[in-house]
């Protein structure tokens, strides 16, 4: 069971969470602006804002960090043996690399919600026209993601569940760790026996926790496992 945030998709040119925005959004705070709080107040700029991610996606292509952990998924897959991958992050990098069956804990940017009659739909085009989207309802249009103070998707919670319930091995990748639910996964793994590994550039609360702690950049070391452990 693996579960993925911001630092995998780093090595393909998406900022994290932590690292301070570029340019024009230099004066913003990304943990401030993905909120409901900041949408309800100022939904321009925080659509202007995740069209800025959207495009800078849109551009993106999986590293070998997405690439590795697709190549696990498969193997697993054959052997009938189970494998989760859960991820935190919003680009659909993984899916890009071949992963089946991510788990998005907190959504996607690709698709956009309607505040007021709630229907969905995919938004591939960027940029966008207008700021923010207008549904054909008259409501504002948002990400069809998860911010702070909002329930996780229930089929995700449950999923996340289901794998924690069965899990031997956990591995916590490129993730700050400290945004929950899941922040508080590798805990639960750990209590119900599994063996835990952390791979992330810098320590986070749950190193001291893990059975290895693996300091440095997903890309490098996630290849390097696969390629000792399988000989591929
Ligand atoms: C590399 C690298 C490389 C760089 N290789 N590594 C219990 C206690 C206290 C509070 C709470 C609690 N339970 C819930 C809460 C409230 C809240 C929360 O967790 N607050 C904390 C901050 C304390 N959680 C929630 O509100 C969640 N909802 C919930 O739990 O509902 C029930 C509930 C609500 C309220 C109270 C109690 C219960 C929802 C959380 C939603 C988070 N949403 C966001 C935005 C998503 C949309 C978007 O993308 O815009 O999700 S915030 C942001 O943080 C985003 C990320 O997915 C998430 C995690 O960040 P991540 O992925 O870890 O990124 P970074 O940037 O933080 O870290 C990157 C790491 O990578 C760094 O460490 C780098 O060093 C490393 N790195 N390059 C390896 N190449
Ligand atoms: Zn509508």
């Amino acid at each position: 069971m693996v579960v993925t945030g911001a630092g995998v998709s780093a090595e393909s040119g998406i900022p994290t969470f932590r690292d301070p925005l570029e340019g024009l959004w230099a004066k913003y705070d990304p943990r401030e602006l993905a909120t409901p709080e900041a949408f309800a107040r100022d939904p321009e700029t925080v659509t202007r804002w995740y069209d800025w991610r959207r495009q800078k996606c849109a551009g993106a292509k999986p590293n070998p960090a997405h690439l590795a952990l697709a190549w696990l998924g498969k193997h697993f897959q054959e052997q009938n043996r189970c494998f989760t991958l859960l991820t935190q992050n919003v680009d659909r990098l993984h899916q890009a690399a071949g992963s089946r069956n991510v788990v998005e804990l907190h959504g996607t940017l690709w698709i956009w919600r309607c505040t007021r009659c709630g229907i969905e739909h995919e938004e591939r085009e960027v940029p966008f026209k207008e700021y923010p989207l207008r549904c054909a309802c008259g409501g504002a249009r948002r990400p069809a993601v998860v911010w702070f103070g909002e329930l996780l998707p229930d089929d995700a919670i449950q999923n996340a569940h289901d794998a924690l319930e069965s899990c031997d091995l956990f591995f916590s990748i490129g993730t700050s760790a400290v945004v929950e639910p899941a922040a508080s996964f590798l805990h639960t793994a750990r209590r119900r026996g599994a063996k835990t590994a952390e791979i992330n550039r810098e320590p986070t609360p749950v190193s001291r926790m893990a059975d290895w702690s693996l300091q440095g950049s997903a890309g490098e070391i996630l290849p390097g496992l696969v390629q000792r452990v399988f000989g591929i």
